[in-house]
């Protein structure tokens, strides 16, 4: 298996992070890529139409795009397949907490593009603040709820853990996530230590 990605993705991480839980990161090799909205890159528009990494080329299937797929997929193939819980109560308790994970990654590199990567005269306050409090909502609902069902290893850990690791990498001058979070903080301290966290670091190209 073959992963495009960016290396600042936190979707990438995501699937990254979820091919070294499973005991697969041998198994997908990950290509990394320049892309943005506006200038994308052919070797990803030929295999995702949508022009977004990532995008998981598999031998023999066609290739499989987004994330929430991929995370799945990776789940399945794999012996343990244990990051996403059988039906029931704690199935939907992880999957919507990728959701909120994946929600702040999508508002954060929203706002991003529209306050660095995109050109000055785009630059647009209300829409970037608008964006940065869907973040910090969240982020108060997931400090409320960071407890007791946060020590199992879900793919909802795992997306938020992604979603707080890119803040931390392309917010951390502006935004201090961890201000009135501490149990947020603390659980986040203690997951980022998972030996597939170390291994996915953010870098830049
Ligand atoms: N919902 C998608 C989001 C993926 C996404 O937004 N990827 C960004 C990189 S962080 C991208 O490829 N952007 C290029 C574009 O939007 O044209 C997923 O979970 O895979």
């Amino acid at each position: 298996m073959e992963l495009l990605g960016s290396p600042t993705s936190p979707f990438v991480r995501k699937c990254r992070v979820v091919a070294h839980e499973t005991g697969q990161a041998a198994d997908v090799k990950v290509t990394f890529l320049g892309l943005t909205p506006v200038a994308p890159n052919g070797a990803v528009t030929r295999q995702n139409p949508l022009d977004k990494v990532p995008v998981l080329l598999l031998d023999d299937a066609p290739p499989i795009f987004d994330s929430r797929v991929i995370v799945e997929y990776l789940d399945a193939q794999s012996r343990r397949g244990r990051l996403f819980p059988n039906l029931g109560p704690a199935r939907w308790r992880a999957l919507r907490l990728q959701t909120l994970g994946d929600g702040i990654m999508d508002a954060a590199v929203l706002a991003r593009f529209y306050t660095v990567t995109g050109p000055e005269k785009y630059h647009w306050p209300e829409f970037i603040d608008g964006q940065i409090n869907k973040v910090t909502q969240t982020l108060d609902v997931l400090e409320s709820e960071a407890g007791e069902n946060w020590q199992d290893l879900t793919i909802g850990t795992i997306a938020v853990a992604c979603a707080l690791g890119y803040l931390d990498f392309r917010y951390s001058a502006t935004l201090d996530w961890r201000s009135g979070r501490n149990t947020l903080a603390a659980w986040y301290a203690t997951f980022t230590g998972r030996d597939s966290m170390r291994a996915t670091e953010h870098y830049q190209p």
